[in-house]
């Protein structure tokens, strides 16, 4: 049965009021392509450029294709680690965008802030401290010319698994765990010039659910993130 339009609209307030919670401003629902929309600017780093990392480093425009939400019992239960390796939507790690959201998930194209965690991407609040889900990111990275040994710098609360190009190149699937900055280091990533895409699976068992996602060149300098939205 069709919802009635003030349930919509109740719907759509309480999914922004998650959002502000979550320390991100929407910049609009998308309805379809074009996929550019969540596209950043890599900029690499001068020679000289001192290491320090300050939230321009992380990647904070994604486009968020969920819910999927499973039950406790599911994975064998207790840490669930398996929910990484599920193919919650076919073809994952080639999602861009333009594939059809099953019923209960949505493609939303948000700018997160960090709020007071400098880069996380806050799953959680985003999707209203929901258990038991996971979800995926994706966003194009526009580099000025071939990195061919970047080094992504990732954390996860809980799993995470990443595409880069549509190569798998990373999966945490130990214990569970808070998500801090730099939990994993992905080192000789090939980005080429021009738009990349980044696919992300974040899993959550229960409690906190986010990522972290910066990058630096091969001698571990931080690559800056230049937002195009
Ligand atoms: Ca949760
Ligand atoms: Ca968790």
């Amino acid at each position: 049965m069709k919802k009635p339009a003030c349930m919509c609209l109740l719907a759509a307030l309480a999914a922004c009021l998650a959002g502000l919670a979550a320390g991100c401003a929407a910049v609009g629902e998308r309805k379809g392509p074009p996929p550019t929309v969540a596209c950043d600017d890599l900029v690499p780093p001068a020679a000289e450029a001192a290491p320090g990392v300050t939230g321009k480093h992380f990647v904070m425009n994604w486009m968020l294709l969920g819910p999927f939400t499973f039950k406790e019992e599911d994975f064998g239960g207790g840490h669930q680690q398996a929910a990484i390796d599920k193919e919650f939507m076919p073809g994952e790690g080639r999602l861009d965008g333009t594939q059809k959201p099953p019923p209960g998930a949505a493609w939303r194209s948000m700018r997160f802030t960090g709020g007071d965690h400098m880069g996380m991407i806050d799953l959680d609040a985003f999707y209203g401290g929901i258990e038991h889900a996971a979800a995926y990111a994706v966003a194009w990275l526009d580099c000025p010319q071939d990195m061919p040994s970047a080094r992504l710098l990732v954390g996860s609360d809980d799993y995470i698994r990443i595409w880069v190009n549509g190569k798998l190149v990373h999966t945490y699937n130990k214990e569970r765990r808070p998500g801090e900055q730099d939990q994993d280091a992905i080192a000789g990533v090939m980005l080429r010039k021009g738009p990349n895409r980044i696919v992300v699976k974040c899993v959550d068992v229960v409690l906190g659910w986010n990522f972290y996602f910066r990058l630096t060149d091969g001698q571990g300098r931080p690559i800056f993130v230049r937002p195009k939205l």
